[in-house]
């Protein structure tokens, strides 16, 4: 085997300030390539390779966080009685965060292809970005932290909420707040992060304008789309989500059209129990709340995620049942035409609400269906919501 090594420090984005990684030291043991690698610590290095120079496209053999340095690599995969070249790119990997999921960039069609809801037509396709959501709803727990934290600060920058949030336990959904209250906390959560806010009290997008108290009925241009921070979703980014990348579907899941207790926390109403009002496509075997659920006085909500086996295609939790999901838009009326990121009409009277609750039948937990509310709503114990965070 004849060996070659090269040393670069592609930045695969600019934001790695290392030196370039180094190759030294690169020998044969037996018939195994072996070479040292002089890095910077605590950055990832990428190991590549290729059978000659004449191609430029460099397989990736595996990422190194590098906890000491120099350091070995040994090519244990490498053909015997070959050529091979080595290089070693200190990159960026772009991490996930922590309990979201990347809801990647791509259109969808958006609406009801069953015919069977309100408001949901005309089809229509959206392209949209990509960004991170929330895997669970807000639990209560998460609620709570970024509360005291956002109601403890300095007077000058304080928040103060109408009413919080309630939750029947630490890792259930948080719920029953306005809708104005999850936008605030959603800028608490950034700030507590050290993210930029998104929302703001007019189209300053100033520092002094951070929406941190108040009733504010928040339009287009007060919010910062572009800042890393929290929002709620739009209510096209959330029915992109709740489809998990499959298109035609009734529920969050592709599997099957249908709905049962082994899926989601809702109240069943199944046609096989009521032939009149029932749903066919409920086939639990009995009507009401969920049982397992149903204790301790309402509401019967469950924990964030407890269908583990259930997450849909892009790993996301309790899109259809358990708690309402606030969204960002103003209710209104869809229109035809393919929209980019669309962010709902420029005014109205309600926001959106998404997927249904523990105390709603099959056909409001569609993944098409539509809810809306006036943002003061605090609702009956099933109004939650989950945030996003944008992927760049
Ligand atoms: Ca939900």
């Amino acid at each position: 085997m004849s060996l070659g090594l090269w040393a670069l420090a592609l930045g695969v984005t600019v934001a790695v300030q290392a030196a370039a990684p180094v190759i030294t030291n690169i020998t044969m043991v037996g018939a195994t390539p072996r070479f040292g690698v002089h890095s910077d610590l605590g950055i990832t290095n990428q190991i590549q390779c290729c059978p000659n120079l004449s191609q430029t496209n460099w397989g990736v053999l595996t990422n190194v966080l590098v906890a000491q340095s120099p350091y070995w690599f040994v090519d244990v995969a490498a053909p015997p009685a070959s050529q091979r070249f080595y290089r070693v790119v200190a990159v960026v990997i772009n991490t996930v965060p922590t309990n979201m999921a990347l809801i990647p960039e791509g259109s969808f069609v958006m609406g009801d292809t069953f015919g069977e809801g309100y408001g949901e037509l005309p089809l229509h396709t959206n392209q949209i970005s990509a960004f991170y959501l929330d895997k669970y709803e807000v639990t209560k727990a998460l609620w709570d932290e970024v509360y005291q934290w956002a109601t403890n600060r300095p007077p000058d920058v304080r928040y103060s909420f109408e009413y919080g949030a309630q939750g029947k336990a630490t890792n259930h959904p948080a719920q029953s707040m306005t809708w104005y209250d999850a936008v605030k906390w959603c800028n608490a959560r950034s700030e507590k992060a050290g993210f930029t806010p998104c929302y703001y009290t007019n189209a300053s997008l100033s520092q002094a304008a951070i929406y941190r108290s108040g009733q504010y009925d928040l339009a287009t241009n007060w919010v910062n789309w572009v800042v890393k921070g929290y929002r709620l979703p739009t209510e096209a980014e959330w029915e992109k989500a709740a489809r998990g990348g499959v298109s035609g579907h009734r529920f969050p899941w592709s599997n099957t059209d249908n709905i049962s207790h082994s899926q989601a926390n809702y109240y069943a109403y199944p046609l096989s129990v009521d032939p009149e009002y029932g749903y066919a496509y409920d086939v639990n075997l009995t009507l009401g709340y969920h049982p397992t659920f149903e204790t301790g006085g309402k509401p019967y909500t469950s924990p964030a995620g407890y269908f583990a086996a259930n997450a849909n295609g892009y790993g996301l939790y309790d899109m259809a049942g358990n708690v309402w999901e606030w969204c960002w838009d103003w209710y209104g009326s869809y229109s035809s035409g393919s929209q980019t990121d669309p962010r709902g009409p420029a005014s109205g009277s309600d926001r959106v609400s998404r997927g249904g609750s523990w105390n709603d039948h099959a056909n409001i937990c569609r993944a098409a269906a539509r809810n809306h509310n006036s943002a003061a709503y605090r609702s009956f114990n099933v109004i939650g919501f989950r945030s996003v965070l944008p992927s760049d």
